[in-house]
């Protein structure tokens, strides 16, 4: 509870100054008790080129079997529905059938399932059956990437049937980060995003969006802004995904019909603009707006007068104040059990887990479960980084439970970065993780994602990645898990010259990835920790060939020159600090390699 009010108090002194938070709160209450580093789980597979992303549940391949896609498609969409979604389609001799239905999905072994999908690529032709539009639609996507995977680069594909389906009913992203929100550019980027990779929920929820805090929650949002919502509603309609507009009222709400009229009179804008998912988040909040018996019936009550109303608006969505364990009163008398007894059972509530940044385990579900007498929308706090901006992480998503079933959670969202580009890899896993949770293997899932986001450079960026994983505290993350550092002590030449290699590669990525990355928004939010990692590498290196000579007994004036230049200045201190790297690993060796040499002169 400490952590509560350390939190809760500088959320009432800072909520004048909107925009301020993420810089000014003390967001060092965002932790859990354990601070473990879990290796990454998982392995690498050989896909022999064919690459998907969600894995499908059922692939069938036969080898042996050539489709020749060198003579062109062309489109049979049997129920017109999808004008642009097959623009690589022209006049070509293969016949790419797409229907969808009930009926005919079921003949074909279709699950019956939102999303679902059968895709066949036989001798001939393609055929592709959803089990609804947005199964079709996911076919699409299916073969789209089949159609880009290194194995139909020759030509010809082998045959293939995929029976396909998502596990989780909701998945997605929620933009709910304190920072500079996305802007619309990456917005609409990140909503294709999710059509590729068949992630169907997008809540907008930037916290330093004034429309959706406090107070600016009461006022419309002005011309451009709601110019660019009904964008964005668009490009969800296109994508096959969930536009949720969430309010974040709890600051400053008063529990009186003025404000109620208000929050309906904002929802019913919403709705004109195009939105039909709402959520209201009550997270990071003190006062009278934490009150969870008046938060239920703030949910209840826009349930019958504006959700019912309406007919065409989904069941809401809230975010409690006690949204993780850490912070909630598990007692009877707590909140959550409050929520459990009051709240309509079509609402979902958000679960950040056992601390605000944590796994997805059995056990938090059971926790949260039992209290809220529902299966819980899982809040993912990751790879989002408001509480430790000198970090981008850039590594495996794991912590993640693969035995579970739709049964046990009512959907996912991982809360990204500000950095929506370098986002995109986790994102991808986060992808394949909700759509096929058994099947699930982070290592592998990491390696196509790096390939994904910069095949043109996809080594380069995996050295940087793997170095860019952990936050120190919080919620850790294995780093450099190939890399083997050693000490004075424990030196072997084997060992030495091992890291002093992968030093001089380091050296390398930011001068590849300058010239080869062609995502150049993706460059520049990596750009300030590429030239960390550069400098890094440097500095890692130097020591080594200073433990060289230290152990050959050459420490001469030439050596102490060399090691006083390996020495981190103040600024090159102070610029570390900023855009962190390598902290798990490769900075501790060049520390205690620099000290022990030192250690030995005296
Ligand atoms: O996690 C929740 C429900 N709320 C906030 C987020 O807005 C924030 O991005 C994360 C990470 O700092 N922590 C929160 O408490």
């Amino acid at each position: 509870m400490k952590n509560r009010i350390l939190i809760s108090g500088a959320v009432a002194a800072l909520m004048s100054c909107i925009g301020a938070f993420a810089q000014e709160t003390d967001l060092s209450a965002q932790q859990s008790e354990i601070q473990t580093v879990n290796p990454v789980p998982g392995h690498k597979i050989d896909h022999k080129g064919l690459i998907i992303n969600p894995t499908p549940h059922e692939m069938r391949v036969d080898w042996t079997g050539s489709l020749n896609i060198g003579e062109g498609f062309r489109i049979v969409d049997r129920k017109n529905a999808f004008p642009d979604g097959l623009s690589f389609a022209g006049k070509g001799r293969i016949r790419i059938t797409v229907d969808f239905g009930s009926g005919k999905a079921a003949r074909h072994g279709v699950k019956p399932v939102s999303g679902a999908y059968f895709l066949e690529a036989g001798p001939k032709e393609i055929t592709i059956i959803g089990y609804d539009g947005t199964g079709a639609f996911y076919g699409i996507q299916t073969l789209k990437q089949i159609l880009e995977s290194p194995a139909a680069r020759s030509g010809s594909l082998p045959y293939i049937v995929i029976r396909d389906y998502p596990d989780m009913r909701s998945r997605g992203i929620v933009e709910g980060f304190y920072g500079t929100p996305w802007s619309h550019q990456t917005r609409l980027s990140m909503i294709d995003f999710c059509g590729k990779y068949k992630l169907n929920t997008y809540i907008y929820g930037p916290k330093d969006d004034p429309y959706h805090s406090c107070p600016g929650w009461r006022q419309p949002y002005p011309e451009k802004e709601a110019e660019n919502l009904v964008q964005l509603i668009e490009a969800c309609r296109r994508n096959r995904v969930d536009f949720v507009w969430a309010i974040h009222p709890g600051q400053d709400i008063k529990w009186n019909e003025e404000d109620y009229a208000l929050l309906v009179k904002k929802f019913g804008l919403m709705y004109d603009l195009g939105v039909r998912h709402f959520a209201v988040f009550f997270d990071d909040i003190s006062g009278e707006g934490t009150d969870a018996a008046k938060q239920t019936g703030l949910l209840n009550r826009l349930t019958e007068d504006f959700v019912n109303a309406k007919g065409d608006v989904a069941p809401l969505m809230v975010c409690p104040t006690d949204y993780n364990k850490y912070w909630s009163d598990p007692s009877e008398n707590g909140s959550l059990f409050t929520y459990g007894r009051t709240l309509f059972p079509q609402i979902a509530v958000f679960w950040t887990g056992d601390a605000i940044c944590s796994d997805l385990t059995p056990s938090t579900l059971d926790f949260i479960g039992q209290r809220i007498r529902r299966p819980a929308y899982f809040w993912w706090n990751y790879p989002v980084t408001d509480y430790a901006m000198q970090y981008i992480l850039q590594g495996p998503v794991y912590g993640l439970d693969t035995t579970l079933t739709a049964d046990d959670v009512s959907g996912f969202v991982s809360n990204p970065m500000e950095h929506g580009e370098a986002s995109k890899l986790a994102l991808y896993s986060v992808a394949d993780y909700t759509w096929n949770i058994g099947g699930y293997n982070p290592l592998d899932s990491w390696e196509r994602a790096l390939s994904a986001a910069m095949p043109e450079a996809a080594e380069a960026y995996r050295r940087f990645a793997i170095h860019s994983c952990d936050t120190e505290t919080r919620y850790r993350r294995d780093e450099s898990w190939e890399t083997r550092t050693f000490t004075l002590d424990t030196w072997t030449d084997d060992a030495a010259e091992a890291l002093e290699r992968e030093c001089m590669a380091i050296e390398q990525v930011p001068s590849i990835l300058e010239e080869k990355c062609a995502n150049r928004k993706l460059l520049a939010e990596l750009r300030p920790w590429l030239a960390e990692l550069g400098k890094l590498g440097t500095r890692c290196r130097k020591a080594i060939e200073l433990g060289r000579l230290c152990r050959e007994g050459r420490m001469d004036d030439g050596f102490w020159k060399l090691y006083s230049e390996n020495v981190m200045s103040e600024e090159e201190r102070a610029a570390y600090e900023a855009h962190k790297c390598g902290t798990l690993k490769l900075q501790p060796f060049y520390e205690k390699m620099m000290s022990d040499i030192q250690k030995v002169a005296r």
